[in-house]
């Protein structure tokens, strides 16, 4: 009844308005609009038909439904209006998503959406209990004062992890910086953070997830293997991977996943979906039922926008997180030399494995391209590896508007609701703004593109004494 009364909700939805900055950010725009595939995902699914309307206005061609979403992607590769990859990519993807489907319509015959429900009702009665306390960590000077793990920023910190200590930083940028996001950005303002943190030095690969979530590998880039990122998975999917992740360790699980339906997590699309005029209906929850972020929690979570944003800077203030901190070359070619030591973005992320997606601007001269292995190019100054490029990263927070420059804010979690979730960092695709480490896009949360991903945090204290 619920799925009825939502869907009525939808239909009635206003028509969609063009954004009005598409034509500025041709390459954002065109990840936006994946979120736009959730206008036929709402036809599956009742709660996507509330993110709808936002969506909607991010980009008029989210009508067109999933397969299409694949096709959003070269856009961003070039932030150039001129992608005339699109037409060639649409047939590939298209192609390339129904085999995908294909795939995963085996698997969910044996894994069943029941499995799902289950899943996401045990993580509700954990999340309800409430009680768990912030996790204390041993301090410690060097590694060898672990007895696992090593020594990050004087705290004992899983392999793979670092430690972020409690800090204040300037979030945001000048609004003279090149490329800055009128609509999106809003300057400077003050983040306070008051919670340590441990976070995974990877965004989670497709190996990882499958170690947790079983299945088959939701991953668009399977071909690029178990050590690339996972992709093709939606925001819910990655709390629903946080919360399974924490539960494999006997930790709080940090969401309370409600009215989770859908098909079984990570599945993707049926090619019969096409047929029938939808899209790919994946598992998704109800939002109205969703807790608000709980930073005590002491499980795994994605990290809010402020956590994302002062982990990727890694002590810097510039426009980018390269050596310099700038970027000379913000196009696909030449490759930036220097941005092309720390991240795979447009102009160099040309790949040999089957599936990439044509990254070039020359349909006679066409560029496979796609994600690769995770920690191939070298760390920020916190120790991380591909917060810029490679896939956006999702975080916790509602898509709005930034504080007012000047302001201070302390432990900000985001809006109260919104349409869509932010997500950071650039991708394989981007060049130029994209690749600014204050950039800022949004998706939504049922959306399921190839360049998404994610990596997760864990709020601790350090030991006293
Ligand atoms: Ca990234």
């Amino acid at each position: 009844m619920l799925v009825i009364s939502l869907a009525a909700g939808c239909s009635s939805e206003p028509a969609p308005t063009p954004e009005p900055d598409s034509s500025f950010d041709a390459a954002e725009d065109a990840q936006p609009e994946d979120a736009d595939a959730q206008p036929e995902d709402a036809d599956a699914q009742p709660e996507d038909a509330d993110a709808q309307p936002e969506d909607a206005d991010a980009q008029p061609g989210d009508a067109d439904a999933q397969p299409e979403d694949a096709d959003a992607q070269p856009e961003d590769a070039d932030a150039q209006p001129e992608d005339a990859d699109a037409d060639a990519t649409d047939a590939t993807d298209a192609d390339a998503s129904d085999s995908d489907a294909g795939a995963t319509d085996a698997d969910l015959d044996a894994t069943d959406a029941d499995g799902d429900t289950d899943s996401a009702d045990a993580s509700d009665s954990d999340a309800d209990t409430d009680a768990d306390p912030i996790l204390t960590v041993p301090t410690c000077t060097a590694d060898v004062d672990c007895t696992e793990g090593h020594c990050s920023n004087g705290v004992c910190t899983p392999e793979g992890h670092v430690y972020l200590p409690p800090a204040t930083y300037t979030r945001g940028a000048p609004t003279t910086e090149r490329g800055f996001h009128e609509d999106r950005e809003n300057g400077e303002h003050t983040a306070v953070l008051t919670r340590g943190f441990y976070m995974k030095t990877t965004t989670v690969t497709q190996g990882e997830w499958l170690d947790v979530m079983g299945g088959s590998n939701p991953a668009y880039f399977a071909a690029c293997g178990g050590d690339c990122p996972i992709e093709h998975i939606t925001w819910w999917e990655a709390l629903a991977y946080a919360n399974a992740l924490s539960a494999s360790e006997g930790l709080e699980a940090c969401y309370n996943l409600q009215g989770c339906v859908g098909r079984a997590i990570g599945t993707g699309c049926y090619p019969t979906d096409r047929d029938e005029g939808q899209i790919c209906s994946g598992y998704y929850c109800d939002k109205d039922l969703l807790a608000p972020l709980d930073l005590d929690c002491n499980g795994y979570r994605l990290p809010t926008e402020a956590e994302w944003e002062y982990a990727a800077r890694g002590g810097t203030t510039t426009a980018f997180i390269t050596p310099s901190g700038d970027l000379t070359e913000w196009g696909p070619s030449p490759v930036d030399p220097e941005m092309d030591q720390i991240a795979w973005y447009i102009g160099n992320s040309a790949v040999t494995y089957p599936t990439g997606y044509d990254c070039s601007t020359d349909p006679d001269n066409p560029i496979p391209c796609g994600t690769h292995p995770v920690a191939q190019k070298a760390p920020n100054g916190f120790g991380l590896y591909d917060m810029t490029g490679n896939v956006w990263e999702l975080v916790w927070d509602w898509a709005g508007d930034y504080p007012e420059p000047g302001t201070t804010v302390t432990d900000p979690t985001g809006p109260a609701t919104g349409i869509g979730r932010r997500m950071r960092g650039g991708t394989y695709v981007s060049g130029g703004q994209y690749l600014r480490v204050a950039y800022r896009t949004k998706i939504g949360e049922a959306s399921r593109l190839p360049f998404i991903g994610f990596r997760l945090v864990r709020t601790v204290t350090p030991a006293q004494d």
